[in-house]
């Protein structure tokens, strides 16, 4: 990915760049999926109105976040793909599993980024319970999968 530089006063949220040829992969989730379908939703139509193509969108899904990472890597490295988002759902449980799996995922999404070169978005909400995750699923904290769509828009305009 080629950067160019930019000045502050050229940089602002109103100034996205133009994604109407940019391709997106995005990874989801199946696990908590009322709530991950909700985020692609929101991470979908986040593109789409800001001008990306639907035919330039690819989802695929992994049974768990902790699959997010070789999801990521498998779209990350078709040289089309422009950025990968990527979309999941843990939420804190009575074990360890929680933290071994969100360490792993954040990582394992940093490395796919830095690999290939390209923005591999973090869409994974991490909350205590089910309602915390509806909250910011469409609910009243907003819906991270925009967020998580912006932040892509954002990157390939960097
Ligand atoms: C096993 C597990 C548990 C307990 N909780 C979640 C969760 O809250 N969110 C999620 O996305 N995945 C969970 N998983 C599944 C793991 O991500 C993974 O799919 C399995 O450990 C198999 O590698």
């Amino acid at each position: 990915m080629a950067t160019s530089l930019k000045s502050l006063s050229e940089y602002s949220t109103n100034n996205l760049p133009d994604i109407s040829q940019k391709k997106f992969g995005i990874v989801v989730s199946e696990w908590n999926d009322q709530i991950t379908d909700a985020l692609f939703s929101g991470a979908l139509e986040t593109l789409l109105s800001h001008g990306a193509q639907k035919s330039n969108i690819y989802r695929k899904d992994v049974p768990g976040s902790f699959e997010l990472t070789l999801g990521a890597q498998w779209l990350a490295e078709q040289e089309a793909i422009d950025a990968v988002i990527c979309l999941g759902c843990v939420i804190q449980g009575e074990t360890r599993h929680f933290d071994f799996i969100c360490d792993a995922v954040a990582h394992g999404i940093t490395n796919v980024g830095l690999k290939f070169n390209k923005p591999v978005i973090f869409g994974v909400l991490t909350p205590d319970t089910m309602q915390q995750a509806l909250d910011r699923a469409g609910g009243k904290h907003g819906n991270k999968g925009d967020e998580a769509a912006i932040t892509a828009i954002k990157m390939l305009g960097f």
